[in-house]
């Protein structure tokens, strides 16, 4: 019989050290068992996250920000939402990293390098506002099923890459082409080698924009891991399933994609409003384009205090799709009564807008901030939830913060 091994002294301390905690009977503990604390992968360590993320499921990993983190007027990689509907690639072989351009439309199918792309190519940098279309989702009634992100799936980094465009002039596009698709190495949670997690797109007009970008660079360095690492398609202002994540083949399509996810309920609203609950028809279901006006307030969070007489400075983001935001207010009597924001231009097209606010409160006491965004089309923010739909997706609604003066 073999002697069981104890675990040393150096590998029980430095176990503790990352356990966080002295491990009492550590030394019964055998050489190679695993303590249960660090069994689970740690989320936060796993994907470089700030500890105040939350994350609402594991398998696969979907992890939100709180508006307060949101801070940023280019968000940092530790406050970036997780949305995947796979599992992430496990191999990564980016020496041998392809991404393939095919489909009905393309004059003939044509293959690069990673190193291709970057090579042949001009570069652009574009701040883009991803946001997921189910943002919200956790307050619809009748409750719709899915992650329930509250504020936090949406953030606006800065990414460089190619433009599609130029790779798709440089295939050779036909002219019955109305629609590109994405299909991406992330695996299926049944692990079957035949399904995709998702695999969505938009029409060519998209495709075509300047700021559509097939990016290899996140905020100045190679996209995290979790964000679609080493080549991602970024479609900024539409829903952020639009922008696939570890790209490996673009189809140029003469019909409407419809790859996984592109169907049925899957980000599609109904065309007409509809009660809340109601059944909708397919064919009265449409695509989601272009995402709705919103806005976030960043700071203070929510909560907070302050002394009577003091001003409070009130700032966050607006955006709102492929608009621009014309105006943002704020109200501190439940949208009795409005009054404006200072709202600065965008970056870039696409990217969102910084807003502030000095708060005057006439006295001590309770209060709400609700903050109000309208794009340059007229159309403003719903102060309640907007429209029903099956999936939950497009809550834009006023966005509000408490605040006690004291
Ligand atoms: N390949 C792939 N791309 C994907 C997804 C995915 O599961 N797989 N999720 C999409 C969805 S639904 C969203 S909201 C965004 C999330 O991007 P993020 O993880 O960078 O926040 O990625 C999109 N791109
Ligand atoms: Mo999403």
């Amino acid at each position: 019989m073999q002697r069981r091994k104890f675990i040393g002294r150096a590998a029980l301390a430095s176990l503790a050290g990352i356990i966080g905690a002295d491990i009492v009977y550590g030394s019964k503990m055998a050489e190679n068992y695993v303590p249960l604390a660090l069994q689970d992968p740690d989320p936060f360590k796993l994907f470089n996250k700030d500890k105040e993320m939350v994350v609402l499921n594991d398998k696969p990993w979907n992890m939100e920000a709180q508006a307060h983190l949101l801070d940023d007027k280019v968000t940092p990689n530790k406050y970036i939402f997780v949305r995947n509907n796979g599992l992430i690639p496990e191999a990564i072989d980016v020496k041998n990293w392809t991404l393939t351009i095919d489909g009905e439309s393309v004059k003939q199918k044509k293959t690069y390098t990673l190193e291709e792309l970057k090579s042949k190519f001009k570069h652009h940098t574009y701040q883009l506002t991803l946001e997921c279309g189910g943002n919200g989702r956790s307050e619809f009634d009748p409750p719709a099923k899915g992650n329930q992100w509250t504020v936090g799936a949406v953030y606006c980094a800065s990414w460089t890459g190619v433009r599609l465009r130029d790779v798709l002039e440089d295939v050779g596009i036909k002219d019955d082409a109305v629609y590109f698709g994405y299909h991406a190495a992330d695996i299926h949670l049944s692990r079957d080698p035949g399904k995709e997690p998702i695999s969505r797109g938009a029409p060519m007009a998209k495709a075509m924009q300047d700021e559509t970008l097939l990016a290899f660079k996140m905020n100045g360095e190679d996209i995290p891991l979790a964000h679609g690492y080493p080549l991602r398609v970024i479609a900024g202002g539409w829903p952020a399933s639009v922008s696939g994540k570890w790209l490996q083949r673009i189809s140029i399509r003469n019909i409407v994609h419809d790859g996984t996810k592109m169907t049925g309920t899957a980000y599609r609203v109904p065309c007409k409003p509809v009660a809340p609950g109601e059944k909708v028809a397919d064919e009265d279901m449409c695509i989601i384009e272009s995402m709705p006006v919103k806005s976030l307030i960043t700071y203070p969070k929510s909560g907070a205090t302050i002394p009577e007489g003091k001003k409070l400075t009130v700032r966050g983001h607006a955006w709102a799709g492929e608009l621009e935001v014309a105006k943002m207010e704020y109200s501190i009597d439940f949208g009795s009564t409005w009054k404006q924001c200072n709202l600065e231009k965008p970056a870039n097209r696409l990217a969102w807008q910084h807003f502030s606010a000095q708060v005057e409160f006439p006295q001590q006491g309770y209060y709400e901030v609700w903050a109000r965004a309208t794009d340059s089309n007229g159309f403003s923010q719903p102060m309640l939830l907007p429209g029903w739909n099956p999936k939950g997706y497009l809550n834009n609604a006023c966005h509000r913060i408490a605040v006690k003066v004291a």
